[in-house]
């Protein structure tokens, strides 16, 4: 009997940390972005795009900024403050912040590893997803004038708490076989530029052979269709191939997605019949609260639409792979001499 995430490709899992831990780690994000120095000027991310510039290259083991492509005028300069244009911060937040890392090595992801059956697993990277209000949405992609907020002081007792390896995370017993929470399962049909964050297999990002990057995703809020949540098609990493990879160019200086022979990952082939649908109306929304923790498994298509409400949706993410698997050299993401990808055990 397979469980929930090998039948589906992911699984929701409710209250992995109490709604006030994940508040307060939200505030602790939108302080590193208040206080962490910037490229100058702010470098962009573009999920569809271009990720050649050296700020982004050599982020593997920093804490970097990354700002939505709309926040920007004509001559580059920020239009919003901070806190309303970050895109991302990435992506060694389980290296150098005591907070993520606490969350990222807690004994829980440790038991979710082993109970997936990894060997030897280690993370290798991590971010914070921001996806501020109405930013990316449909129409010119530009941000409307929204008032400046200071970021909260990341003073919470719970916080503290997890700095000073405590991790306030709710004790619960570790079953695979949860049920799922996702709802709605239909999205209006709308071309793949219009997502946020496109539809996607992680493994093309980070690949390993065998297959074996795993993503915990940890909502730091609610997430709702509105603010654009996660969306699934359940079950296509048994059927749906990884055919590219993001690798290095050859002069080491930029990013190129390449053809790859189709890779299936473990306990999935080709299938004898015609591949599942992946037509828009197969995306299932995972409308989730914030504290749930959502396995994604390497292979399965996944996708979020823009933010069109008027509140943030904060998450964390961070993924991890098998050692045992090669990892190859040209893979975007490289280890470093002073950071090494990080085991869990
Ligand atoms: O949080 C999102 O909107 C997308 C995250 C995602 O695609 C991932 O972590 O692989």
């Amino acid at each position: 009997m397979p469980t929930q995430f090998e039948d589906q490709g992911y699984l929701v899992i409710p209250d992995f940390i109490s709604p006030t831990v994940a508040a307060e780690l939200k505030a602790h994000a939108l302080h590193l972005v208040a206080t962490t120095d910037a490229d100058q000027p702010p470098t962009r991310f573009r999920p569809n795009g271009d990720q050649s510039s050296e700020y982004f290259l050599n982020s593997g083991d920093q804490v970097r900024l990354f700002f939505e492509d709309g926040a920007f005028d004509q001559d580059g300069r920020l239009t919003v403050d901070r806190a309303h244009a970050i895109n991302k911060i990435g992506h060694a937040l389980h290296v150098h912040d005591r907070a993520f890392r606490a969350v990222t090595l807690h004994p829980t992801v440790v038991r979710i590893a082993q109970g997936l059956g990894l060997q030897h697993p280690a993370v290798l990277q991590s971010m914070v997803i921001c996806k501020p209000p109405r930013i990316g949405g449909e129409g010119t992609g530009r941000l409307s004038t929204i008032s400046a907020a200071a970021p909260d002081p990341c003073v919470g007792r719970e916080l503290t708490a997890i700095r000073y390896g405590q991790p306030a995370i709710r004790t619960w017993h570790l079953s695979l076989t949860l049920a799922l929470s996702f709802s709605h399962p239909h999205i209006a049909g709308v071309a793949t530029t219009e997502y946020a964050v496109p539809p996607h297999q992680d493994s093309t990002f980070l690949f390993t052979r065998p297959l074996s990057a795993i993503g915990f995703w940890i909502a730091l809020e609610n997430c709702h269709e509105t603010n654009g949540c996660l969306q699934f098609v359940p079950g296509s990493h048994k059927d749906h191939p990884i055919t590219q990879r993001l690798v290095r160019t050859a002069d080491h200086h930029g990013t190129e997605m390449v053809s790859i022979e189709p890779v299936y990952g473990p306990g999935s082939q080709a299938p004898s019949g015609a591949m599942s649908s992946t037509s828009s109306d197969t995306f299932v929304s995972g409308e989730v609260a914030a504290g749930t923790l959502v396995l994604i498994h390497g292979s399965v298509l996944h996708r979020s639409s823009p933010n069109r409400s008027m509140a943030s949706r904060f998450i964390y993410t961070f993924h991890a792979i098998e050692l045992m698997a090669a990892y190859p050299a040209d893979n975007w993401l490289q280890p470093t001499v002073d950071v090494p990808f990080t085991r869990l055990y």
